[in-house]
Order: C-alpha cells, then sequence, then structure tokens
C-alpha cells in the first residue's frame, strides 16, 4: 500500500512542515512511481528573478489539496506511490554547473523507477529535465505551455537562459520534431522571424487566442493528434496564465489562459503516455494571495494524477 499524505483530520493542513500536498517524503519510502521535487534556481532570468522561492510557496499553496480527484476519477495517492523528493540545490551562481546538477539529480530519480513532476524555477532547467527524460525514453513529444516561445537562440550572448531551453533542446536531438507544440503563446515579439525560426525547428502553436477562439475540446483534439503514442514531456510556465490567473511570474502577458482552461485541457491528456513534467516560473514575490502558487500546485496535482493514471491503467 502506498504512504499517503498526513491525515488532515487529525493534524490540521496548517501544521507541520511543507511537503507537496503532505506527502512523505521520498527518503521516508525508499521508492517511488512519482516523485515532485523542486529546483530553486533562477540565475537564467531575463526579467524579473524571483522564481527560486517557487518550490517552497507552490509546496505550502499544496497543504489544502485532497486525495480524491473527481474530475479524472482518480485517488492518486492510493493508487502509486507519490513522494516529495524535496529541492535538487543547484549553483546559483554558474548556470552551466546547475544544468549538470539539474540532469543527474534527475536521472538519479528516473533510475529509481520515479516520474518526476518537477517545481521549478525559472524554465532553464527543462533543457537538463529534458536531457535526463530523452536519455531514457529516446526523442520525447513535447507540450509546452507559456506566453512566449523560449526558442530563441542567445540572449547576451548566452546559449543557456529561459529564453532558449527548447531550442537547444531540438539542437541535442532530445525532441521528436514531429511533435511539437507550443499552447498559450501571445504578447509583442522582436519581429516575424521569431516565428520562423519556431516553426523551422519543428513546432506547431496553439495561441491564447486559439484557445479562446477554437475552444478547449478543439485545442485537445489537435493536441492529441500531434503527440499520438510518443512518450510526452509537458512542460508548464505559469506565465501561460493571464496575469489575474498567476500574477507572481517573471515575464507576465496580458490576454492569457484561465487556470479553468489550463486544468482541462491538462485533463484532456488522460490516456497519453506522459513521461515527466514541470511547472515553472513562480514567483511569490510579485503574488498575491498565493493566487500563482495555488494555481501551480493545482497544475501540479492534476499532473500527479495523469501519471498516476498511467502508472496503473
Ligand atoms: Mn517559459
Amino acid at each position: 500500500m502506498p504512504r499517503g499524505p498526513v491525515d488532515s483530520s487529525r493534524i490540521p493542513r496548517f501544521a507541520g512542515p511543507a511537503t507537496f500536498a503532505r506527502l512523505p517524503s521520498l527518503s521516508d519510502v525508499g521508492q517511488a512511481e512519482v516523485a515532485v521535487v523542486g529546483v530553486p534556481f533562477d540565475t537564467g532570468v531575463s526579467y524579473r528573478p524571483g522564481a527560486r522561492f517557487g518550490p517552497a510557496a507552490v509546496r505550502e499553496a499544496s497543504r489544502l489539496l485532497r486525495p480524491y480527484h473527481p474530475a479524472l476519477d482518480v485517488a492518486p495517492f492510493e493508487r502509486v506511490q507519490v513522494a516529495d523528493a524535496g529541492d535538487i540545490a543547484c549553483n546559483p551562481f554558474d548556470i552551466g554547473e546547475a544544468i549538470e546538477t539539474i540532469d543527474a539529480a534527475a536521472s538519479e530519480l528516473l533510475a529509481g523507477g520515479a516520474k518526476p513532476v518537477t517545481i521549478g524555477g525559472d524554465h532553464t532547467i527543462a533543457l537538463p529535465l529534458l536531457r535526463a527524460v530523452s536519455r531514457v525514453h529516446g526523442p520525447v513529444a513535447l507540450l509546452h505551455f507559456d506566453a512566449h516561445l523560449d526558442t530563441w537562440d542567445t540572449y547576451f550572448g548566452a546559449a543557456y537562459t529561459h529564453g532558449t531551453p527548447f531550442r537547444r533542446a531540438v539542437e541535442e536531438g532530445l525532441l521528436d520534431t514531429e511533435a511539437l507544440s507550443h499552447v498559450g503563446i501571445r504578447g509583442p515579439l522582436y519581429g516575424r522571424r521569431d516565428l520562423d525560426e519556431d516553426r523551422r525547428l519543428g513546432f506547431g502553436i496553439l495561441t491564447a487566442r486559439d484557445v479562446l477562439r477554437r475552444g478547449v475540446d478543439e485545442v485537445i483534439d489537435v493536441l492529441r493528434q500531434r503527440v499520438g503514442d510518443r512518450p510526452l514531456y509537458v512542460s508548464i510556465d505559469i506565465d501561460v496564465l493571464d496575469p489575474a490567473h498567476a500574477p507572481g511570474t517573471g515575464t507576465p502577458e496580458a490576454g492569457g489562459l484561465t487556470s479553468r482552461e489550463l486544468l482541462e485541457i491538462l485533463r484532456g491528456l488522460e490516456g497519453c503516455d506522459l513521461v515527466g513534467a514541470d511547472v515553472v516560473e513562480v514567483a511569490p514575490a510579485y503574488d498575491h494571495a498565493e493566487i500563482t502558487s495555488i494555481a501551480a500546485s493545482h497544475i501540479a496535482y492534476d499532473l500527479v494524477s495523469l501519471l498516476a493514471l498511467r502508472e496503473k491503467p
């Protein structure tokens, strides 16, 4: 029997240390099918810093998550062992070394049989996470939820930043270029060339406007067709949500998804071969009343639930 969260009928939700959803630590259970792991790293940001405090804020905001997911009809923590693997402690002064540290720690989790749901941290961390995942599964399909493309080449000559991970991932052969999608893209770009280069890398785009005008069900159909039965990695920048739903982030853009739309699209992925996921760019210093970290904790809960369903269909 998996060890579940602390019993909230005996110990109040607001008492005790904050692990994700009050789950046991990975070190307490030894092995888990799903591991929630933090990466408190934000040295790759181009604008507002602060996502290094994201993992702690999302854990705090996850205290109210309950064990049964009615929309997916699953009790994820009973179905499989889910555990909090703590934080990957990486060098805040050396991006290259941090990327190596994250890759090694994620690889260790995967080697132990755990599928990772990673809480960032800025979006730089998606690159080492994809390196680790693709070493196990080969090139993976990618669903990338974000206001921004994150396929730019360099900033100030730097190749490893939170705006470049998916170009690097394509260059390194980590992704299946037949099955790459951005969802929620919006806001001004540097030029039309950004879109041309992104298309050449293999990405298809469903913009925030598409989500509004075509609707959630059609978006799910398009995404599922692109993904097929390939191993799938889902990377969610919290700034895919409108600033009304996620003010606590580094590069907010008006006109984004609602948290309801995002959660519905994720639930539409049930049955896909999800092999790992991340939720990044929560920067709590710009948040209000935990709006952003609550949204992120629910997104992570949905990702954990999808993984639990996948582990034991
Ligand atoms: Mn991003």
